[in-house]
């Protein structure tokens, strides 16, 4: 018999939980039972405003009606269907909003279940378009020192996290990276894009000559890199990256994994910025971080390549059991729905300067070495407690949870990124959590 009938419900060492301290989580936990909005309710009932969108996902808020909806309807009706050889509408429909919404020429979406599953699908994506297309020696792929592309193999290996990447081995071969771009020396307490630092782009001019264009099938960054702690990308780097991608036949994978969805005040970081890569890959906000989903858009052409064999062939193998799912279908459906009817795609570019204003009031608080910002994303960077990284942000996430906020932290950075429904007044109540944190921790 099973030993489930041992475990008291409350016992917490079965879970391992992911990316968490877990015997120190154990010995004092911090649990979420409800949500609603812009706010959590802890176990203890207190309510916590949540100043991260969950995990950068719930652009729309918690728990809103529509999404909910959508979602015991779509149970009821039509629970799973087969994604290969079998198709339920909804999906079809799902793929045509998004297209509707992405930038010009972005007219297909692979679906896929996360932003992991969607960086590992574009990356194939990039792999087998270079090889039909008869450029088959294009197999390396190049990402950045400090990026985040979720936790799978390719992602890993493009990513340039090194906690991520060190335990696990040679990867993929033949990937190189390009430097980051933060530069705090020259771009501390900017506003929005940096001034300094674009030219660092050109680093791609170097690694193609070292390696040959002719090896190289494409490049992935994040237009903002999120969870390394919120590096913007300095005033005409994205512009120059394609230019140098175009020059050569590389291929541009914008992750737009947390900038997708509105989170710059525009629908894609692509528009943010006027750059259009040529495949983007997305998820979190893509079904409200509700239900698990991601997507991948792909120009028409990347797309196109691929549909010249005999008809009765399969044309990418690839593909998930959940992909395109249905009840993840109907949430992001409702997920569009309500992102629409509340204008939230664009509500960022509303809030921006203000929510700038008040993060910038933050210099001069105690141990804050850095503010960045751009569209609802905000980073504040603290100085490390000498011998002891990460320690000081830490504190701050726990006090600030014991104050009534939920804020991340990653290395010594407080990361912000609020669902996008939130209010002046909650922009000031976050921000001054996070002040009187700064003014309470060591
Ligand atoms: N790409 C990017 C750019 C991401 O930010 C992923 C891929 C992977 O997505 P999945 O769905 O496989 O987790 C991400 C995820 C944080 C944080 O606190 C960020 C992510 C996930 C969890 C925490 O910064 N980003």
């Amino acid at each position: 018999m099973s030993n489930r009938l041992n475990v008291t419900p409350n016992d917490l060492s079965a879970f391992w939980m992911p990316f968490t301290a877990n015997r120190q989580f154990k010995q004092a936990p911090r649990m979420l039972v409800a949500a609603k909005d812009m706010h959590y309710t802890a176990s203890d009932g207190r309510k916590i405003l949540d100043g991260t969108a969950g995990l950068w996902c719930v652009n729309a808020g918690h728990c809103r009606p529509k999404i909910t909806e959508a979602i015991q309807q779509q149970a009821a009706q039509l629970d799973y269907a087969p994604a290969f050889q079998m198709g339920h509408p909804i999906v079809f429909e799902l793929a045509n909003r998004l297209v509707d919404i992405a930038p010009n020429g972005m007219d297909h979406v692979f679906f896929t279940n996360s932003g992991s599953e969607s960086v590992d699908t574009a990356l194939k994506i990039a792999l087998a378009y270079q090889r039909v297309r008869g450029e088959g020696s294009r197999t390396r792929l190049i990402g950045r020192e400090r990026g985040y592309h979720g936790v799978n193999f390719g992602g890993i290996s493009v990513g340039g996290i090194v906690s991520n990447r060190k335990m696990f081995g040679t990867l993929l071969t033949g990937v190189d990276h390009m430097p980051h771009t933060h530069f705090p020396d020259k771009n501390a307490f900017s506003r929005g894009v940096p001034e300094h630092g674009g030219d660092i782009a050109n680093e791609l001019e170097r690694i193609v000559a070292l390696h040959d264009a002719s090896t190289i099938a494409a490049v992935i960054v994040e237009p903002v890199a999120g969870s390394t702690g919120v590096i913007l990308p300095p005033k005409g780097y994205l512009k120059r990256l394609r230019e140098i991608c175009d020059k050569h036949g590389i291929l541009l994978i914008f992750d737009e994994v947390i900038t997708g969805f509105g989170r710059l005040g525009t629908p894609f970081a692509a528009d943010y910025f006027g750059v259009t890569p040529d495949i983007i890959t997305t998820a979190k906000g893509v079904s409200n971080g509700v239900i698990p989903m991601g997507a991948v858009f792909v120009k028409k052409e990347i797309h196109d390549a691929f549909m010249n064999g005999p008809e009765h062939m399969i044309e990418f193998f690839h593909g998930y059991t959940y992909s395109g799912n249905p009840i993840a279908s109907a949430a992001a459906l409702a997920t569009l729905d309500t992102y629409k009817e509340e204008g939230l795609l664009t509500r960022g570019a509303e809030l921006e300067d203000y929510w700038a204003d008040a993060l910038h009031s933050l210099k001069g608080e105690p141990h804050v070495i850095d503010i960045r910002n751009i569209g609802l994303i905000g980073a504040i960077e603290l100085e490390p407690i000498a011998g002891a990284p990460t320690k000081r942000a830490f504190q701050a996430f726990v006090k600030a949870f014991e104050r009534g906020a939920l804020i991340r932290t990653t290395g010594d950075i407080i990361a912000l990124s609020p669902p996008l429904i939130i209010t002046k007044g909650q922009i000031n109540e976050l921000v001054d959590h996070v002040r009187e944190v700064l003014r309470a921790i060591d």
